[in-house]
Order: C-alpha cells, then sequence, then structure tokens
C-alpha cells in the first residue's frame, strides 16, 4: 500500500505509472487542495481533476489540464457576453464542476464527491483531497498585491516576482478523514514531483500532516521535480529561489530532508548527488523525465524498489 502525496500535473504523471505496477486499490493519493477556486459560482479543484483525468486517460493532452477532445462553446458565449475568460473551462469539464458543486450544496463533503467522480471516471485509486475544509493558497507580490494562486498561475503566468505564499485556512483545516491513516499505514510514502511550495506546500500546511510524514521519514521517498535547474512546468524553480532555496536538487533536498530518507534525481543531476546527500538525504541517480507511461511505469518501479 503506498500513499503519494500529489499536486498537478508531475504527481499525476507518476501516479498514472503507479496503476501499470500496482493494484489501485493499494494506491492512496492525498491530493492538494490549495489551488481550488470558485470560477462563476462553481469550485474547481484543479489539481483533483488533473490527477482524475489522467488515470482516466481522459486528459487533454495539449493543455495538461481539462478534458480531451473538449470544446469552448460557453466560453466562447461569455467571451461575447463580456464574461470571465481568462480562465478556460472547457464545456464537459464544466459538468465535472456543476456536480461538484450541487453535491456540495447538498452538504457533501469534498472527499465524498471526490469519491463519486472518481467512480463514474473509472479512476479506481483512492484519490483523496487532503482536507475537506478551506484551503486556499494566496501569494503576496513583490510589487504589493495579495492574489490568489490561479491569478497567479493563470492570469500572471506565474511570471511575478513572489515575496510570500501563505494558505487560507490551513489553520483551521483538520485531515479530511482517513489521511493521517493513509499516512501513518502506507508501506512507502512517496512525495511526487509536484511543485515543493505551491503544491505539496498547502498539504504540509493542514495540521497534523507533516508530523506524520515526519514519524514515517524511513519509508518515505520524494521525486525532484526540478531537473537539471528548472522546472519541468510552472514556477516550481522560481519559487524555491524566492523562498531562499536554491532551484536545483539539492535545495529540493533540503526543502523535503525533514520528511523523506530518500530523494530520486534525474540523471542530468547525476553530478549533485554527493550534494543531496550533504543535506541528509539519501540519493537514487535514475530517470524521471516522464514523457509516456512506460517512463512513468518505469519511474513508479524505481520507486519501490528505492523504498523496499
Ligand atoms: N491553466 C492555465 O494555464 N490556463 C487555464 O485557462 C487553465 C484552466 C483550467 C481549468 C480547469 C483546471 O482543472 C485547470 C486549469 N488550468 C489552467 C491549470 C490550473 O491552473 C492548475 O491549477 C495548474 O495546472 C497548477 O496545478
Amino acid at each position: 500500500m503506498i500513499t503519494a502525496l500529489a499536486g498537478g500535473v508531475g504527481a499525476a504523471k507518476l501516479l498514472r505509472g503507479f496503476i501499470e505496477v500496482l493494484p489501485p486499490e493499494e494506491i492512496t493519493a492525498l491530493v492538494n487542495t490549495g489551488d481550488d477556486t470558485v470560477f462563476h459560482g462553481l469550485h474547481v479543484s484543479p489539481d483533483l481533476d488533473t490527477v482524475m483525468y489522467t488515470l482516466a486517460d481522459a486528459i487533454n493532452p495539449e493543455t495538461g489540464w481539462g478534458l480531451a477532445g473538449e470544446t469552448w462553446r460557453v466560453m466562447e458565449s461569455l467571451r461575447r457576453l463580456g464574461g470571465l475568460t481568462w480562465f478556460n473551462l472547457g464545456d464537459q469539464d464544466l459538468a465535472t464542476h456543476c456536480y461538484r458543486t450541487q453535491r456540495l450544496s447538498e452538504g457533501a463533503t469534498l472527499s465524498e464527491v471526490t469519491r463519486e467522480l472518481a467512480r463514474s471516471f473509472g479512476v479506481d485509486i483512492r484519490l483523496q483531497p487532503v482536507t475537506d475544509d478551506p484551503l486556499r493558497t494566496r501569494l503576496t507580490l513583490v510589487d504589493g498585491p495579495e492574489v490568489g494562486f490561479q491569478e497567479y498561475f493563470v492570469k500572471h503566468h506565474h511570471d511575478v516576482a513572489v515575496a510570500s505564499v501563505t494558505f487560507a485556512g490551513a489553520a483551521e483545516s483538520r485531515p479530511a478523514p482517513g489521511v493521517l491513516d493513509a499516512i501513518e499505514q502506507a508501506e512507502v510514502v512517496v512525495v511526487c514531483p509536484s511543485n515543493p511550495v505551491v503544491s505539496i506546500g498547502p498539504v504540509l500546511a493542514v495540521p497534523g500532516i507533516r508530523k506524520a510524514l515526519m514519524s514515517r521519514r524511513d519509508d518515505a521517498v520524494g521525486i525532484s521535480p526540478i531537473i537539471a535547474g528548472a522546472a519541468l512546468k510552472g514556477p516550481a524553480d522560481r519559487l524555491l529561489v524566492e523562498m531562499g532555496f536554491e532551484a536545483s536538487v539539492v535545495g529540493v533536498a533540503r526543502w523535503y530532508a525533514p520528511m523523506i530518507s530518500t530523494l530520486v534525481i534525474d540523471e542530468a543531476d547525476a553530478d549533485l548527488a554527493t550534494a543531496v546527500e550533504a543535506e541528509g538525504v539519501r540519493c537514487v541517480v535514475a530517470p524521471t523525465l516522464m514523457t509516456s507511461k512506460e517512463a512513468s511505469a518505469q519511474l513508479a518501479r524505481t520507486v519501490l524498489d528505492v523504498a523496499s
């Protein structure tokens, strides 16, 4: 049984690899909800949906989010109306948000709704929001304003300098039912190659999670989302530097050292293996670029081999 801490795209690809090598019922993904935002009155959960759509082989390959074969009639109509269109919601994807919002309004928890959606998409792993309580990543920009995650990531194309990151609601939030058990009972805990600051950061901000992870450090394996000093997708490298860490596998090792005993880094960073181990983290060098399902499956096998 493995428990994986997951953000968006990188985590989704690795989990897609894990379902090639393990029975899905042995996999629990604890997914970030700090990206969640209400658009047009609808509750959008980008990381939960990116993982779910990827595991269902339904992800939009062009964008890495939303659904394949998407149409955009609602967005086109909204544009004509002068509505909010900087955050693109495809017609099929909107159904997911309508369903989620309707069920939440009926009193269902985000965990329950996620289970129902995963079942509808034929996703058999345990897809688990880290908390059912409100959790919202907020970024204070160097030139002043505080913005929500999607404003930063999409509206500003994460191309603005960040002074600090906070997680609104974290202090009052509780791990969703079963989350702490999933960390305590896992044979292997995996920290997926997601953004350490704004994807894994919110997960660690939920009270109780960090402590539970630290108690499982010996069985916890991380995979670096940084290869050769850069993030594959998104602002992980920028944010690490802005938070005072190196944009390198050494910076990632330092960020995760309290929670993981092993860090898997790409062959491109083999020369930094010693520097990673100087952070008190065992270093394993392996191909980490997940350019295909087979590459994802191979990385999943590497993680399981390393952990055993
Ligand atoms: N990312 C964008 O860059 N532009 C978008 O218009 C956009 C829409 C969108 C809709 C649904 C969804 O689940 C994700 C979406 N994303 C979009 C990605 C989103 O910003 C994610 O939070 C990031 O991928 C980070 O995880």
